[in-house]
């Protein structure tokens, strides 16, 4: 099949599973055209049946707001139209969605029709999509995709609590490549990082109010007092000078490096011990996915579907949104016996594996060749 798919180029969750699941179906002998306003982070390297298609949008004195959606649209439009597009799918509702339907109404014009799959994917309906300003939009757009699919049971609930929405949506888990996290560390990384054998402890987010960061702070803080650890921060966004100044106050602010964007997380996880994720709300939380993928236990809040990925108890533990002191006292439970450390581990990897990218994308293809079935081969 000839799929386009439009995503966040950044680091944001729902650009990298974007990205991975074209990555994925390229593989499988499927054409991929990414539309997106720059190369999506996570799309490195050269794949023959991958092309990039750049959405410009023009200066004009006139514009304080460079209008966007109409450039998506019209690269939509080009982009399906020259290059035998099958199927159009969309990663985050907005602006993506009401950019697809307007694409749709302009390809019938053409005699082309073409099949439109919105993916939700979490702030795009509990934070951005609900707000007054968006949510008549991103309603009327979600109404008008042919297919709806949420990436957790939770989100797919919020977008019933939040929209009334007279329309199924089928819940596809997000995945993880777990042969490209669960590696072997590079030789002496560990302690160079670590260099008196500190337990290093991960977190990676866009540093947004949601992620809740300053808990990360927190929850290391009290894990230090106990046990020896390196906190690694990594990625960027609004909140760092903020947490930066909270890691100035403290004494322990030696052992909180901030790493910055990184873009190959399967070259830090496999050398962390833990990864915390206090967030707010997590549709999925795929950044602890990748963390599980390369046997790394995980504390984090219980918000949103994190329930739905991590099994308490087992492959790390969740406690109530803001309450370091529990996920502190448990991440000691695991990082100060050996033993339990390890088993944890070994769960982790367990569980990682049962959102490994072999079980989800095929159920990706399959609902695409119901809607392009003269396609199937
Ligand atoms: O994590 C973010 O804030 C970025 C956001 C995005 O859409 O790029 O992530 C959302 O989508 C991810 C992929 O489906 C999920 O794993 C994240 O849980 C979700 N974030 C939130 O719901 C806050």
């Amino acid at each position: 099949m000839n799929i386009a798919i439009v995503c966040y180029p950044t680091f944001g969750g729902s650009g990298v599973l974007a990205t991975e699941l074209g990555k994925a179906l390229s593989e499988k002998g499927h054409s991929i055209h990414f539309i997106t306003y720059q190369q999506p982070v996570r799309l490195s390297g050269f794949h023959a049946n991958i092309f990039y298609h750049e959405v410009r949008v023009p200066t004009y004195p006139l514009f304080d707001y460079p209008p966007y959606e109409t450039a998506l649209a019209s690269t939509m439009v080009d982009v399906i139209l020259n290059n035998h597009i099958d199927l159009l799918h969309v990663h985050y509702a907005i602006p993506h969605a009401s950019a697809a339907f307007m694409a749709k109404q302009i390809l019938a014009r053409h005699n082309k029709a073409i099949p439109v799959i919105t993916t939700l994917h979490g702030t795009d309906i509990t934070l951005v999509g609900r707000d007054k300003t968006f949510s008549p939009v991103v309603k009327f757009s979600m109404e008008e995709s042919d297919v709806l699919t949420a990436v957790s049971e939770n989100l797919k609930q919020e977008t019933y609590r939040n929209f009334n929405l007279d329309k199924p949506i089928e819940v596809i888990h997000n995945f993880v490549d777990v042969k490209r996290f669960h590696r072997k560390s590079a030789p002496g990384a560990k302690s160079l990082l670590a260099p008196n054998g500190e337990k290093i402890i991960v977190h990676a987010s866009n540093f947004r109010k949601v992620k809740r960061v300053d808990d990360v702070v927190k929850t290391f803080i009290k894990i230090n007092e106990k046990i020896p650890s390196i906190l690694l921060l990594i990625g960027d966004g609004p909140e760092r000078p903020y947490i930066e100044s909270l890691c100035r106050d403290h004494e322990g602010c030696a052992r909180i490096k901030f790493l910055g964007k990184q873009e190959q997380m399967e070259e830090i996880l496999p050398l962390s011990d833990l990864f915390l994720l206090p967030s707010e709300y997590e549709s999925f939380g795929l950044a602890a996915l990748e963390a599980m993928a390369a046997e790394v236990p995980v504390i984090s809040s219980n918000a949103g579907g994190l329930p739905e990925i991590i099994i308490q108890g087992n492959c790390g533990y969740m406690s109530n949104i803001g309450d370091t002191d529990d996920m502190a006292a448990n991440a000691i439970k695991i990082l100060s016996d050996l033993e339990v450390h390890k088993q944890f581990k070994k769960n982790a990897l367990a569980q990682a594996e049962k959102f490994d990218l072999h079980f989800i994308v095929p159920i990706y293809e399959k609902l695409y060749a119901k809607l392009v079935p003269l396609t199937l081969s």
